[in-house]
């Protein structure tokens, strides 16, 4: 009996061992904070990273490492920061977590709303507050998104028009900058946390491979030799 339990414990660790892992990271240590975009460091396989860039609305500044923007006001349609990645034909993410540090100057954006590409960026996922000039370091729960195939992004806007101060409209001079999450010694960079599957859509049956597993296992147990084992 207790063979079985191992055996049947190993069977479903195998056929649950999609873990989380980083989907897709940028490295924003010593960036100039002027440059026109951010290019990946790493991906998870079947994964292609698309660039930070700026939406046509900013413009670069400087700001050390970071990638970083002025020319903020409000909900302008092109003030936005962009980021995401490819999933390969096939595979599906399911995302749990984005990493990342924000920083603005104190006529900067007070508030940047997180949008996705899943729901064409029309509700924030997350709003992050910028307390004057200070670094904000934040985890996002990205768990709440719907499981990803093709091209996914994210986009930074701002959230209302005040400025990180507290008080005042945005100011066009004003900054915001996106650098790596960096907070109790741990530095990762921007990164997104999940996991990357086969998709439904590819394997509309992906059970049945834990099913002949279990059903070997058994029959393992049971002694029987069979030749699809
Ligand atoms: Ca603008
Ligand atoms: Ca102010």
């Amino acid at each position: 009996m207790k063979r079985l339990f191992l055996i049947l414990a190993a069977v479903f660790l195998i056929a649950g061992s999609v873990r989380a892992e980083v989907v897709a990271n940028w490295d924003m240590s010593g960036e100039p904070g002027f440059q026109t975009y951010t290019a990946a460091v790493g991906t998870a396989e079947y994964i292609e990273a698309f660039n930070i860039i700026r939406g046509a609305g900013l413009y670069p500044r400087e700001g050390a490492d970071s990638l970083n923007s002025k020319g903020w006001k409000g909900t302008e349609a092109g003030d936005f920061i962009e980021f995401g990645f490819s999933v390969a034909d096939g595979y599906e993410v399911k995302l749990s977590e984005l990493w990342l540090g924000t920083r603005s100057s104190n006529t900067g954006p007070g508030t940047i709303g997180v949008y996705s590409s899943v729901d064409a960026f029309t509700a924030p996922v997350e709003i992050i507050t910028q307390d004057g000039n200070a670094y904000a370091d934040n985890i996002i729960d990205l768990g709440g998104l719907d499981a990803i195939t093709g091209d996914f992004y994210i986009r930074l806007f701002e959230y209302g028009d005040t400025q990180a101060d507290g008080d005042g409209a945005t100011a066009g001079t004003g900054t915001f900058r996106i650098t790596n999450y960096d907070s109790g010694g741990t530095n990762t960079g921007v990164q997104f946390v999940g996991t990357v599957a086969t998709s439904a859509a590819a394997s509309p049956v992906p059970v049945p491979n834990a099913v002949i597993l279990l059903g070997c296992g058994l029959i393992g147990v049971a002694g029987i030799k069979r030749k699809a084992c």
